[in-house]
């Protein structure tokens, strides 16, 4: 039976995430796999994708990076590209196996990051950390309205680590021994236990999963960028007593330090999750680039990244697609199915969050989220009194 060629590509790839280097392009394996990629960039070039990956990798670009591999690692080009090659309904398509690869492969990753944070450009700095204080964001929907629940994480790396590509089994369980041996430090309303994937009970799985608070396995985009091997190995859930504060071991990222709860109280969900990466951050040294902020394997998250998000209902302005549309570029939101990224919206639930995580300092980004939702709020009022 004929493996459908993205299989095949996803396979060969994966199958072969040894470190390439240039001189093993010398080999006919590698020279084959070089032809390989080649051709699946023509694929993607040609494709009516929407992805930054096709947006920004001209063949200029591609034939200057090809065969160029990170110092520490050996990351090349493929590496980085794999998933939206596989996959051309990438929103992005475009992750960093290593932390070296951002200015390795910068021709790459400068345009696309450009874009996706709107306008950080390449000789742009991430502004010093400023988390601010959470009472300065006021409840926008104290009645119960809209609102469903509201969540704000962040992502972290260890120093010296590199990303999902280049971890091996025993290099996914230190890490999470590492940060296991944090998490038992956590006092107060941090405290909790840890839960590895490995031999979790699958209906208590569904469950974390079906209430929001575990991630989903099996991302098919994460999957053709190297991010699911060994999986379970060294994947995990810490949760603590009042189950309004995650952290996520190995996903996607290293570490995801996550608040949520029911509601709509921005300033307290925020500060929960501030307050957690300070603890956290006194026994992990997290890998923090002079220049991006910190450092995670998709560039989408670098800089704070933060993620706020709401579950939100806004019927009146559901009704009204380009309306809304609008609204999120103006407010810079970004819209998400009620199951997270690639979902739908079931039962007129959507995810709402702020889109920019780099050039911002921590409080500016809940600052312009907080802005928008009031704006979207606002805008749904009208329309229903319309
Ligand atoms: P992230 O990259 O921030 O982890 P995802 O889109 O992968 O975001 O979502 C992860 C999980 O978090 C999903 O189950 C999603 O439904 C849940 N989630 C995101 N925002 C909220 C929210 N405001 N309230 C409840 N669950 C949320
Ligand atoms: N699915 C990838 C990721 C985009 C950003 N989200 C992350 N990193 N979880 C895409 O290119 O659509």
């Amino acid at each position: 039976m004929l493996l459908h060629p993205q299989a095949r590509l996803k396979l060969r790839l994966l199958g072969r995430w040894t470190h390439l280097s240039i001189n093993r392009y010398a080999s006919n394996k590698d020279k084959e796999m070089l032809k390989e990629m080649e051709e699946r960039y023509k694929k993607l070039a040609a494709s009516n994708s929407k992805s930054l990956l096709k947006k920004h990798l001209t063949k200029k670009i591609f034939d200057n990076l090809k065969t160029k591999t990170t110092p520490k690692f050996n990351s090349s080009l493929i590496h980085c590209i794999s998933s939206g090659l596989c996959h051309h309904d990438s929103g992005v398509g475009l992750y960093a196996p290593d932390p070296e690869a951002y200015k390795v492969f910068a021709e790459l990753f400068d345009p696309v990051i450009q874009d996706y944070h709107k306008g950080f450009k390449k000789e742009d700095k991430q502004p010093a950390s400023c988390f601010g204080k959470g009472r300065d964001f006021e409840n926008l929907d104290p009645d119960g309205q809209f609102i469903v629940s509201t969540r704000v994480r962040c992502g972290r790396a260890i120093k010296g680590f590199p990303f999902n590509p280049c971890l091996r089994e025993n290099t996914y369980k230190e890490l999470e021994s590492k940060i296991c041996k944090a998490l038992i430090k956590l006092t107060g309303e941090h405290k909790g236990i840890y839960m590895p994937l490995t031999g979790m009970d699958q209906d208590l799985q569904k469950k974390l999963i079906d209430d929001h608070l575990l991630f989903k396995p099996g991302d098919r985009f994460l999957d053709s960028a190297g991010a699911t091997r060994f999986w379970p190995a060294g994947r995990g859930i810490f949760l603590n007593d009042a189950k309004n504060f995650m952290i996520w071991c190995n996903e996607e990222d290293h570490i995801r330090i996550i608040s949520m709860e029911k509601g709509g109280d921005l300033g307290r969900v925020y500060d929960r999750m501030a307050w957690g990466e300070e603890a956290l951050g006194k026994h992990i040294e997290f890998n923090r680039d002079e220049r991006l902020g910190f450092l995670t394997f998709c560039p989408t998250n670098l800089g704070t990244s933060i993620r706020a998000s709401v579950h939100i209902k806004l019927p009146s302005l559901m009704d009204q697609p380009e309306e809304l549309k609008k609204l999120a570029e103006k407010y810079r939101l970004q819209i998400r199915g009620t199951t997270g990224e690639h979902t739908e919206a079931v039962g007129g639930v959507h995810d709402i969050s702020n889109q920019r995580r780099l050039g911002l300092t921590e409080y500016e980004v809940i600052k312009e989220m907080h802005e928008g939702i009031k704006g979207l709020i606002e805008a749904e009022c009208k329309a229903k009194g319309a």
